[in-house]
């Protein structure tokens, strides 16, 4: 596993699960989701994994929408813009596989199927590789999304079986603490490490409760942090977040205490091997 002096901080501020109705600070709207990118931007975030909603904040992966998101995130921002190929449960794979011709930066592509609390997230092998392939096309640099430790073997056999993503470089992200999914644990993180390719990257995000146990287990073991409403909207026990930047800055902050600062999206850019309207040859230095 590749190990780094500084920490990957992606923020995931809106998924698709939480409706706006039980949680109105969620950011649904473009200008939301501009804004709170900045925010994010600005205390330590350095990409942003995008979920979109429509004019009813329901969630929804229309392509012009998702053109319009990137094309706004990328002038509004420095963030490294990475689109969900996950989309809501519910979502057809036709409709996900589109989202890779709204051309973002990276995309998500999870490594099977997993139950997901009352609902069932379907991942069929197939179906990865056409999103591996179609991401590799693109130029496209894929978050390889692991929810269960017997997913990492699916991603051997795809790298194994269909070379390497765009860019060469593998980044996993370890989503932990889904029910239906691998608990959110030092134990269960340790293992997930063992698993990871050599030479990848990894992230790691816990759902809910587990966020702080997995945030600190990451940053401990050498990982990198997501964090995010997408994936917890409580801070503290009795406590809801006030925002995205708010989880931003604890992980940075934490980040920082671990002597592992968050690093700016233009050396995550080299990391990853992400090119782009920003990438290294765009940047004067
Ligand atoms: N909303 C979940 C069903 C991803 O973004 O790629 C899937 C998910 C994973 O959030
Ligand atoms: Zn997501």
């Amino acid at each position: 596993m590749s190990q780094s002096t500084g920490t990957i901080i992606t923020v995931a501020p809106t998924g698709a699960e939480h409706a706006k109705n039980d949680v109105p600070n969620l950011p649904v709207t473009l200008a939301e989701l501009v804004s709170t990118a900045q925010d994010c931007e600005r205390v330590g975030a350095a990409m942003i994994h995008v979920h979109i909603r429509d004019d009813d904040g329901k969630p929804t992966l229309d392509l012009g929408r998702l053109k319009d998101t990137v094309a706004a995130l990328r002038d509004q921002t420095n963030l490294i813009v990475q689109l969900s190929t996950g989309g809501a449960v519910t979502d057809p794979e036709s409709d996900r596989l589109r989202v890779l011709d709204a051309m973002p930066d990276s995309a998500s592509c999870t490594m099977g199927t997993v139950n997901f609390g009352d609902d069932v997230f379907l991942n069929r092998w197939e179906f990865i590789v056409e999103l591996h392939k179609g991401m590799r096309d693109r130029g496209i640099v894929p978050e390889y999304e692991i929810f269960d430790l017997g997913q990492l073997a699916t991603l051997h056999r795809l790298l194994d079986k269909h070379g390497p993503p765009a860019g060469g470089h593998v980044h996993v992200d370890l989503v932990m603490g889904v029910p239906g999914g691998m608990p959110g644990d030092v134990e269960t993180l340790v293992s997930a490490m063992r698993l990871i390719p050599d030479g990848a990257t990894f992230s790691a995000t816990g759902i809910g409760r587990s966020t702080l146990p997995v945030m600190l287990a990451s940053l401990s073991a050498g990982g990198h942090l997501r964090v995010g409403m997408e994936d917890t909207i409580s801070y503290a026990r009795g406590e809801r977040v006030k925002d995205n930047a708010q989880l931003v800055a604890r992980a940075a902050g934490l980040a920082r205490i671990a002597q592992r600062p968050p690093l700016a999206s233009v050396h995550v850019r080299e990391l990853l091997g992400v090119k782009g309207e920003k990438g290294l040859a765009d940047v004067a230095v």
